[in-house]
Formats: C-alpha cells, sequence, structure tokens
C-alpha cells in the first residue's frame, strides 16, 4: 500500500514536471500552441508510457514542425509603384465574404455610387493584401492603416491622387495631421479617374503587428494635390473604424465618424450592459 502511493507520488511530480515542461516549450514557441498537435499527443502520459519514456516528451519535434504550418511568413512586397489602368471598377461583391469592407454610407456601391467612400482589403498571403480603394476627390484619396486605433505616429497611409486625369500613386505616413512621402511595400497598382471619382487598387505588405492578428483601425481621408510639386495638401477624414481583423471578411466595419449610427451602437451596448449587471444582481440575491 505504502508503495504504491509512493509509486503514485512519483508518478504525479514526474506528470507535473513534464507538463511543466511542454507548458514551457509551448509557450516560448508558440507557434505549438496554434496547432494543438502538442497537445493531443500529450494523452500518451495517461498512458504511463511517456512518463518513463521524457525523451519523447521532450523531443519537441511537433513544436518545430509546428512553425511550418503556421508559418504566415509571406515574402514582403517588393516596392513598385507604376501605376497601371484599372480595368474592373471597385465594386462590393465580394464584401464580408470574400473581402472586408469599409464604407461611408455604409451599404454604398463604389461602383454606381456617385457619393461614395469604400476601402476593400482581402488577405492575400501572411501580411500581404490586397485593397481596393474608391471616393470622390479633386486631390487625393487616401487609406490609413492605424496599429493603435489612434490616427497618427507615423501610420501607414496609401495615396492615390487625381494627377492630370491619371492615377498616381504616393506611399506616406500620418504623422500629426500631416501626410510625409514614405516609401511603403506595395505592387501592382491599378487606377482610373472618372470626373471627381477615383478609384485604385493596390497589393501591400501590411505593418508588423505585435500579436499574429491582422488588427488595424482604418481610415479613408481625401486631401488636395498638387500636381506640378506632388505635394500632398492635409487629409480630411472621411471614414474611420475600430480596430478590426483585416484577415476576417465577416467582419462589419463602423464608421465611428457618422455620429448618428455610432451613438446609437454605444446605447445598445450600454443598455446590454445593464441588463448584464441586473441580471448578475438578481442571480446574486437568489443565491443569498
Ligand atoms: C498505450 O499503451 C499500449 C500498450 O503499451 C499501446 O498499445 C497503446 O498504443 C498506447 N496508447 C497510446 C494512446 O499511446
Ligand atoms: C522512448 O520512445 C522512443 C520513441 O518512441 C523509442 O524509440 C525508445 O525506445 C523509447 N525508450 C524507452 C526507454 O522506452
Ligand atoms: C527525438 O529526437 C531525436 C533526435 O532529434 C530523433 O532521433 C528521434 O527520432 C525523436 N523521437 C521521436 C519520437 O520523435
Ligand atoms: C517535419 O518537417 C520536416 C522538414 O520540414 C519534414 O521533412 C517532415 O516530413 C515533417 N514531419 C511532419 C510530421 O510533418
Ligand atoms: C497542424 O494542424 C493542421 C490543421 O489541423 C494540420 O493539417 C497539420 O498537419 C498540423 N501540423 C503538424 C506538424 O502536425
Ligand atoms: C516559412 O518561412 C520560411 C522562411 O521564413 C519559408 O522559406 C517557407 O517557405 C515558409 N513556409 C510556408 C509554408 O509558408
Ligand atoms: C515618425 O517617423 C519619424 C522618422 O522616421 C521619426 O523621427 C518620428 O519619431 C516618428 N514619430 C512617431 C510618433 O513614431
Ligand atoms: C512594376 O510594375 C509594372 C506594372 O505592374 C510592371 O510592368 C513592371 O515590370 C514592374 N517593374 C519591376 C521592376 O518589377
Ligand atoms: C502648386 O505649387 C506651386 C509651387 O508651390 C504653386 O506655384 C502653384 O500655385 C500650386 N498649384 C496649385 C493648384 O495650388
Ligand atoms: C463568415 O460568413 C460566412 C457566410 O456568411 C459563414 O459561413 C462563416 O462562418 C463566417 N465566418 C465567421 C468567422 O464568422
Ligand atoms: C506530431 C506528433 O508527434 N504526432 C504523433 C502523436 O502520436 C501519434 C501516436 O503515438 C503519432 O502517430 C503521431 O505522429
Ligand atoms: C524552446 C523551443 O522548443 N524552441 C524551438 C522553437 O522552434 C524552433 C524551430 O522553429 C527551434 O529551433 C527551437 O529549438
Amino acid at each position: 500500500m505504502d508503495n504504491r502511493l509512493v509509486l503514485l507520488t512519483a508518478l504525479l511530480v514526474m506528470l507535473s514536471w513534464m507538463s511543466v515542461c511542454t507548458y514551457a516549450q509551448t509557450v516560448t514557441n508558440g507557434t505549438a500552441a496554434t496547432n494543438g498537435t502538442a497537445a493531443t499527443n500529450g494523452t500518451a502520459a495517461t498512458n504511463g508510457t511517456a512518463a518513463t519514456n521524457e525523451t519523447a516528451a521532450t523531443n519537441g519535434t511537433a513544436a518545430t514542425n509546428g512553425t511550418a504550418a503556421t508559418n504566415g511568413t509571406a515574402p514582403p512586397i517588393t516596392p513598385n509603384t507604376t501605376v497601371t489602368e484599372l480595368m474592373t471598377p471597385i465594386n462590393r461583391a465580394d464584401c464580408g465574404t470574400g473581402q472586408l469592407c469599409a464604407a461611408e454610407p455604409s451599404d454604398c456601391n463604389p461602383s454606381t455610387s456617385s457619393s461614395c467612400f469604400f476601402l476593400s482589403a482581402k488577405q492575400s498571403s501572411g501580411r500581404n493584401f490586397d485593397f481596393g480603394l474608391s471616393g470622390e476627390s479633386d486631390g487625393y484619396l487616401a487609406a490609413t492603416l492605424s496599429l493603435d486605433n489612434i490616427l497618427g505616429g507615423n501610420d501607414t497611409t496609401y495615396v492615390c491622387a487625381n494627377n492630370n486625369g491619371v492615377v498616381k500613386f504616393f506611399g506616406a505616413v500620418l504623422n500629426n495631421g500631416k501626410l510625409t512621402l514614405r516609401e511603403l511595400p506595395v505592387d501592382s497598382v491599378k487606377g482610373k479617374i472618372t470626373g471627381r471619382k477615383i478609384q485604385c487598387s493596390f497589393s501591400a505588405t501590411v505593418p508588423a503587428q505585435i500579436t499574429r492578428v491582422s488588427q488595424f483601425a482604418v481610415a479613408i481621408s481625401t486631401g488636395t494635390f498638387n500636381s506640378s510639386t506632388d505635394a500632398l495638401g492635409d487629409p480630411s477624414t472621411q471614414l474611420k473604424s475600430p480596430l478590426v481583423n483585416l484577415e476576417n471578411p465577416n467582419t462589419t466595419v463602423t464608421n465611428e465618424l457618422a455620429t448618428n449610427t455610432s451613438s446609437h451602437a454605444i446605447t445598445i451596448q450600454q443598455s446590454l450592459t445593464q441588463a448584464l449587471l441586473f441580471t448578475v444582481g438578481v442571480l446574486g440575491l437568489t443565491v443569498l
């Protein structure tokens, strides 16, 4: 009996030591956690054999192979801002299924509407995305990606300007309400100007996130453009979203600047919170 207890204790100690080991491995490598194979193979521990064979547990081959599966590191795009003609108008055909869309008014179709600010994003691989941008401006139309939900602080900005009836593309950063030209990993730029309407599409490697998820606040803005000096006027924001996951086309992107709709959303959220608090309170009383 005593021997059994000792054996059991020893086994338990070994098991917890093992789980600490695998845990540390999983955490430091990170990638194993996304695959889950390491965890499912951990069931071997219940068999008892794994405990006596530490090599199997500490091997970590599953973790190293996990990196290949969850790589997500497609090579960054080599900058090429040559603009070719946009043949297919920017439209909202794949919105919600194949691409994430942001628009003001929220459901406007840039291919038919004469007053519509529109941005679409579609992940091609890793941090590489295909973007579509449409809107009305006499100067330029721009899309900004903000990592921190606050516009500014050198936020990546893609600018499509009306350069005497043809699109000219600029990479820029937005800081303190001003745009500064900056080379960005962008290629495959296509553009078309129709009256005041500017439409452009491009592929870009978006800035790296600290987390693995591509969370950005997106913004669409307009400004003046001096075609003889390439000077970009200060941007005027037409749409600004909260932080959204660019990788998920299903995300419904709201415009925080459209005050009537966003205040409505806040009201709903508040009443939901109140209802929840009330329920919790009632439950608490019931328990008492
Ligand atoms: C458990 O051990 C038995 C015999 O040692 C072996 O046949 C079986 O495959 C093991 N099961 C797992 C899940 O490792
Ligand atoms: C440990 O497991 C490995 C691979 O499963 C096996 O080759 C080896 O013989 C085992 N060692 C012991 C001591 O059981
Ligand atoms: C553990 O790793 C060693 C060397 O890296 C390898 O030879 C062995 O096959 C691995 N064992 C298992 C079970 O993957
Ligand atoms: C692990 O990766 C190596 C090299 O990339 C590959 O040869 C091997 O087949 C992979 N094993 C598994 C189980 O995926
Ligand atoms: C990781 O998980 C995916 C999907 O579950 C699977 O296809 C892939 O083979 C796994 N990779 C490894 C190394 O087990
Ligand atoms: C993983 O990244 C390496 C280089 O970082 C690259 O060579 C390899 O092709 C990538 N694998 C996948 C599946 O993306
Ligand atoms: C923006 O970039 C410039 C030049 O790289 C740098 O000097 C400045 O500190 C940056 N500002 C912020 C807020 O990151
Ligand atoms: C840049 O892009 C244009 C249009 O897509 C293409 O014709 C040209 O070959 C590219 N230049 C380089 C150096 O790749
Ligand atoms: C463009 O810039 C030049 C030089 O600063 C200036 O002379 C010209 O008036 C500007 N054009 C417009 C349309 O603002
Ligand atoms: C996205 O929408 C499609 C179609 O409506 C649905 O099948 C899918 O489950 C949704 N995905 C997420 C992550 O909500
Ligand atoms: C990734 C990995 O090591 N998978 C192994 C999990 O355990 C089963 C059964 O022992 C193996 O067949 C898998 O290769
Ligand atoms: C702690 C640990 O397991 N680190 C491994 C993470 O994966 C790389 C390969 O992608 C290994 O080289 C490390 O040893």
